[in-house]
């Protein structure tokens, strides 16, 4: 795999994911308690043997960054010219920061160019998958394709907010269309449509002949899905590659969590009795940085109220955290949350470092890093106090709770 360079692409500004992606880069949003999003591309990555990385940024890059260092250069081992480098915004080439994705890749050409790669593979930092790049590799060379496009099948609904494919038998993309309103059937089944996955492996020297040429047009919006992709179907090979987990189950398991809905459910799918991304595979181990804290801790509050038993089911619990008293249901809680007696926390997630009071109710509730709940509060019970209070109120009804929003205890009695 020396003669392949993988680019990561970590700069979507993730605006739907506010406020989670308030202060962070979207692929640095904590993710099923000890993950970051980032993390499953990377752990993607090692496990299909590409060691050479380069993952471009833009906004918010400081804690994507930090992740980065402290939890996987370890890694990689320059010596054998493995790397993983994290790029910020070049703004060498051009005064702007980068436009679309393909300005994205071209304002690093040069650092692209250094590593002399034969392919160059590009991923999304904001996609939760298991996939064995080392097949669409091998996919890409048989077939001697110029390119070739991760995809997958998705209903007619979602397929609006992807590129759409039109293939040959021989999985040859004869056209493609950027997140149409009306996008094309698969031939056959009238409700499904083929979607690029945003993930693609292309030979170098066509990569940079087409950023080249691109980076010229001024009408093109420097996109891969937008411009590059529609203008080499014609003229050259681009092949579809279509994807399958590596858990090998019937419905190949793909999420990008654009939403904080969508988000939501990709972490509660994991506190499913039977979740469709199995994080426990040893052979596709997930690879993060973890804090060095103690294992969690459940404690009985040492009276015989069972409201004071710390304990936890159907979830996820991290470590450095004390059950102390509280009941935990159906949720995600992160690295060093502490709960205390008569506290409870049903279909929830709290990141790192939250602490629950007691008598403290939370339901269906995202809590960022560090909030304090104080005693006697109820989260996720009256949707228009929680709006009142300032925290942001999804479509399905989510409260989420930023890190910097402030939380009143409530008056009791
Ligand atoms: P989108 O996901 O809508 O569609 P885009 O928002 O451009 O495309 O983001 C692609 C990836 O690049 C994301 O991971 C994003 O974070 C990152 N990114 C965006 N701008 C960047 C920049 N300037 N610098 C660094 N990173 C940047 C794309 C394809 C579709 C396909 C979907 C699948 O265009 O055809 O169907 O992905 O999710
Ligand atoms: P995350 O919540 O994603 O784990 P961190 O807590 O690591 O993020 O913080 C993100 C980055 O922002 C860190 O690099 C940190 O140094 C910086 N940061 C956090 N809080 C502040 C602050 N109040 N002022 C300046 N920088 C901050």
């Amino acid at each position: 795999m020396e003669n392949v360079l993988t680019v990561i692409l970590a700069g979507g500004k993730g605006s739907r994911l506010e406020p989670l992606t308030r202060d962070r880069a979207k692929p640095a949003v904590p993710f099923g308690g000890v993950y970051r999003i980032i993390d499953f591309a990377l752990s993607n990555c090692l496990n299909s043997g590409f060691r050479q990385i380069q993952l471009l940024t833009q906004y918010k890059a400081q804690s994507l960054d930090r992740h980065i260092n402290v939890g996987w250069q370890r890694y990689f081992c320059r010596e054998l010219g493995e790397c993983i480098d994290v790029v910020p915004p070049q703004q060498r080439i051009d005064e702007q920061w980068y436009q679309g994705t393909a300005d994205a890749v071209y304002q690093n050409i040069y650092a692209i160019e250094k590593h002399r790669p034969k392919y160059v593979v590009i991923l999304a930092g904001d996609h939760i998958y298991k996939m064995n790049y080392a097949r669409m590799l091998d996919f890409h060379i048989d077939n001697g394709a110029d390119l070739t496009i991760g995809a997958l099948k998705t209903t007619i609904e979602e397929a609006k907010a992807f590129g759409v494919m039109q293939i040959d038998r021989q999985q040859q993309v004869l056209g493609f269309e950027e997140k149409s309103a009306t996008p094309k059937t698969i031939p056959g089944d009238d409700e499904h449509c083929l979607a690029s996955m945003g993930i693609y492996v292309f030979n170098a020297s066509f990569l940079f002949e087409q950023l080249c040429q691109d980076a010229t047009n001024r009408t093109s919006a420097h996109d891969f899905g937008r411009n590059i992709i529609p203008s080499v179907i014609d003229t050259h090979r681009i092949y579809a590659f279509p994807f399958r987990d590596e858990n090998r189950k019937q419905d190949a398991y793909w999420r990008d969590v654009g939403t904080l809905d969508a988000y939501y459910e990709a972490n509660m799918d994991l506190v499913s009795v039977d979740p469709q991304l199995n994080i426990y595979d040893e052979h596709w181990p997930l690879r993060t940085y973890q804090p060095n804290v103690p294992p969690p801790k459940f404690v009985f509050g040492g009276e015989s109220d069972p409201h004071r038993r710390g304990h936890a089911m159907d979830s996820l619990v991290c470590g450095g955290s004390i059950i102390s008293g509280g009941e935990v249901e159906h949720s995600i809680i992160g690295p060093r949350v502490r709960m205390n007696s008569f506290s409870s926390v049903h279909d929830s997630i709290l990141f790192e470092g939250v602490s629950v009071g007691r008598h403290a109710q939370i339901r269906r509730a995202i809590i960022d890093k560090g909030v304090e709940i104080p005693a006697n509060t109820q989260i996720g019970y009256d949707l228009e106090l929680d709006r009142s209070r300032g925290f942001t109120i999804t479509e399905s009804g989510l409260v989420v709770i930023a890190k910097e929003d402030l939380i009143e205890p409530m008056m009791t009695g």
